[in-house]
């Protein structure tokens, strides 16, 4: 392949023959000399009084190397902090110990840690700590934890609520609302986001050697992150920053899970020095339910404005945001900042008021889960539009049509105060109708059902905020760190390059698309390009992978330091070509004399003699390397459109996707095969939300869902071939011109499924179902109060 042609090449990834083989080095795949195995024991109660926790049985059985509790971490592991202190919220931060003290908050809390010789010993020592419970009321809704009389999670923090935020304009919002009320329409709808487990392919797993000789500790895991998880590994243990080494080996995916600096990584760091073994600790599955975060879980009730012909003219609404049982990591960024700054989507609504109550609960904390905080908002306001819609009987897409934010109106500056970059939405909605064929459905939906089942036609035409971020706007947030990324590109003396990023793919393909970057500014084959990442003694500090942002902020600090590498190997060649630097054309890998192509060098010549040093120009340093930190000025608004066609039977309640279109436009795309990819995957993961996917929790706190049996995660064969298409709108704040696409499909998969669903049942009056749609779901609102009658 030319290698000028790479940037937007259908490449296949380079990382998948050895994940899909069984030759990639994961966590719990490393075996240190002297290795020893953490268990981690976790309260069964969601809400309990430790009165004594007995560890003479364990410490006893064989192979048990040591046994610890919360009381032998005190003074040595500091609670566990949060990282985004959102401004004017009122935040509480109780503390988090890393294993409880006297008190579990959710069943799942650690409560002692048992090290022992191998994996099996260790389990079955645990099984051994005795720890007597006082059990507590527990309360897992996040509106009931808020009542008066709800019981207590925090000492500090009354009515169990962690902050109230809020955004937009009461006032403003109030009078917009009376003018509707007079001449226009009003609606109102609970909206329930349900909790959702997310499920990498690998559960997190942690391995900690501390060296008592040297001081220095290196720790393996399964981060996203591992300059912040270094940064808050010395908070919490008080090893200095320098002497902590954390490396990501294959993450296995992480979905946002593997964001947090989990408890679990402090407490298997405590036991390796405390044993002065080298220690590790792996989740199963079920543990990974209990103690892994959990995303979403919001309660809303959103009250809308709007003309009698469509025009939504205000948002007015309240969140009840279930945080679970302590703040994670980045847990109060999600509900507000990731959330609340994109509720009006992408369409012109000028006025909005909206509040976000923070609550604990007793369950498994909430923190960062694919969107994070931008599916909640998107679900909101697409299905507004359709509510809208549906009580003025209108054509979807005539609504939508009339809010969107016109083309020439970028820059544009949102009503919550964001600014988008570029867009052009009526582009995607066309292309995402003509691939559905949208006015033949429309036409077959009018001839009714057919065997018993109902047509339903679902849009979502979505923007969403990606590509985190500038750093100035993170810290006025209140995010406790910064958003810019680092590269270093490292041509080695043979010409061939390393490239090294401070972002940490964990499945997203970046080893594939930086090195197709880098491939395309210098003009060196694809395979001669390696990049490295997760590994803080050889990368340079940056902030890791999430929010989409890799491509736009790591992918810009690449496409940096190849120009300076680039600029310098110019003015090399200049000088052995014996020419103006400004006669110098670079094609291919090439530099040439302009006008006599026949005097030139290779890049691969001129990067051995930047390393030989043997006649290089006045003042120009030897080798050939360049880094670059990129901070972008602002973040990127990947938009797009998408279509369902589903079909309801309306006797079992069972919906059937017949069809699914997804135009998405996250900019000039460097690689359409992976970005075909990441929508398929997030596709999935939004259709399975609305259909099928939920975390329930018993009354007691007890999680019901607990197993990969009883948590409805989707087989490939539930859904249908998806048909993905793009338009191009560059973002400008970035030299690549990209915007993220890394959770689109999430972002906008959910409300289009549910808009369908609600669509095929329009006939019976439903306006509204909450999600997942299950069967029984939907079978109840249309056989519900029948079913009673026939019951009496
Ligand atoms: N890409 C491209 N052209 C663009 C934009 C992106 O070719 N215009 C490519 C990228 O270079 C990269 C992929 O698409 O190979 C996704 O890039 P990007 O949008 O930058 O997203 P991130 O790499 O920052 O990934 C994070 C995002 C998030 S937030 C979650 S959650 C998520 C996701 O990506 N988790 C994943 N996709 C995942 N995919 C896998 N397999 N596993 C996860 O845990």
């Amino acid at each position: 392949m030319a290698v000028t042609k790479l940037f937007g090449a259908k490449i296949k990834r380079r990382e998948d023959p050895r994940l899909i083989t069984g030759r990639a080095t994961y966590t719990d795949d490393l075996q240190p000399a002297g290795l020893a195995y953490a268990h981690i024991v976790r309260s069964p109660h969601a809400h309990a009084r430790i009165k004594r926790i007995d560890i003479e049985a364990a410490r006893r059985h064989p192979g048990v190397v040591g046994v610890f509790t919360g009381k032998d971490l005190q003074g040595k592991i500091n609670p566990i902090p949060t990282a985004w202190l959102i401004p004017n919220s009122d935040l509480k931060t109780p503390p988090h110990p890393a294993l409880a003290l006297d008190t579990v908050r959710y069943a799942g809390d650690g409560v002692a840690v048992v090290v022992a010789e191998d994996r099996y010993s260790a389990r079955d020592a645990a099984g051994l700590v005795r720890v007597e419970y006082e059990p507590l009321p527990a309360v897992v809704d996040q509106r009931k934890a808020t009542e008066r009389g709800a019981p207590q999670i925090h000492a500090d923090v009354p009515n169990n609520l962690a902050f109230t935020w809020a955004l937009g304009d009461a006032g403003k919002a109030d009078a917009a609302f009376k003018e509707a009320e007079r001449g226009g329409v009003v609606l109102s709808q609970r909206f329930v986001n349900q909790r959702l487990i997310p499920n990498a392919l690998e559960t997190r797993a942690v391995v900690a050697h501390y060296n008592s000789g040297s001081g220095d500790l290196t720790v393996s895991y399964t981060t996203q992150n591992p300059h912040i998880a270094r940064f808050v590994m010395s908070v919490v243990t008080g090893i200095p920053e320098h002497k902590i080494r954390i490396i990501a080996p294959e993450v296995g995916g992480g979905f946002g899970s593997k964001i947090p600096f989990y408890a679990d990584e402090a407490i298997v760091v405590f036991c390796a020095k405390a044993t002065g073994r080298p220690v590790k600790w792996t989740e199963d599955r079920s543990e990974n339910y209990l103690a892994t975060i959990h995303g979403r879980d919001h309660i809303t009730d959103l009250e809308v404005a709007a003309t009698r012909d469509g025009k939504i003219t205000a948002l007015r609404g309240k969140t009840w945001a279930n945080l679970g049982a302590y703040l994670s990591t980045a847990a109060p960024g999600v509900p507000t900042i990731l959330h609340g700054l994109m509720l009006t989507g992408c369409y012109t609504i000028p006025n909005l008021h909206y509040v976000v109550h923070g609550v604990f609960t007793n369950t498994t904390p909430v923190d960062a889960y694919r969107g994070a905080g931008r599916p909640e908002a998107t679900y909101m306001i697409e299905r507004v539009v359709d509510l809208v819609a549906q009580k003025l009987n209108l054509d979807p897409v005539v609504v939508r049509r009339k809010n969107f934010i016109q083309p020439d109106a970028f820059p544009y500056t949102t009503v919550e105060g964001v600014t988008y970059d570029s867009g052009n939405y009526g582009p995607a909605l066309d292309k995402a109708l003509e691939l559905v064929d949208y006015k033949r459905l429309r036409e077959e939906q009018k001839r009714g059902p057919r065997n018993g089942k109902r047509l339903g036609i679902g849009l979502s035409t979505y923007v969403e905020i990606c590509g985190l971020g500038p750093s100035a706007v993170a810290g006025a947030t209140g995010f406790q760190g910064g958003l810019w990324e680092s590269a270093i590109v490292r041509l080695h003396p043979t010409g061939k390059v390393t490239v090294l990023t401070g972002a940490s793919p964990h499945g997203q393909g970046e080893e594939t698309t930086f090195a197709q970057i880098v491939a395309e500014e210098l003009g060196i084959p694809i395979e001669d390009i390696e990049v490295a990442h997760g590994d803080t003694a050889m990368i340079p500090m940056g902030w890791g992978t999430y929010g989409s942002r890799t491509t736009v902020v790591g992918g810009a600090a690449i496409v940096l330091a190849a120009r300076k590498v680039r600029e310098k190997a110019t003015k090399i060649a200049a000088h052995l070509l014996e020419a103006a630097e400004k006669d110098i054309a670079f094609d291919q890998g090439r530099f040439a004399v302009r006008g006599s192509p026949d005097r030139a060098k290779t890049i691969q010549e001129v990067t051995l003699q930047a390393y030989l040093a043997w006649n290089l120009p006045p003042g120009v340093e030897p080798a050939l390397e360049a880094s670059a930190f990129f901070d972008p000025s602002n973040f990127t608004f990947p938009f797009g459109a998408h279509a369902a066609v589903v079909e309801v039977d309306t006797e079992t309640g069972q919906v059937e996707l017949k069809r699914y279109a997804a135009v998405d436009d996250c900019g000039r795309v460097i690689n359409p095969l992976i970005v075909d990819g990441q929508v398929h995957g997030g596709l999935v993961q939004g259709i399975a939300q609305a259909l099928y996917e939920g975390a329930a929790y018993g009354p007691d706190g007890q999680l019901l869902t607990g197993t990969m049996a009883d948590y409805a995660v989707p087989k490939a064969h539930m859904f249908p071939a998806f048909a993905t298409d793009r338009t191009v709108t560059p973002s400008p704040h970035n030299p690549l011109g990209v915007k993220g696409v890394g959770e689109t499909g999430t972002i906008a998969s959910t409300p289009a499924i549910v808009n369908a669903v609600v669509d095929a049942l329009r006939p019976d009056g439903i306006t509204h179902l909450d999600m997942p749609l299950t069967p029984e779901r939907i079978w109840t609102a249309l056989h519900g109060k029948n079913r009673e009658v026939k019951a009496q």
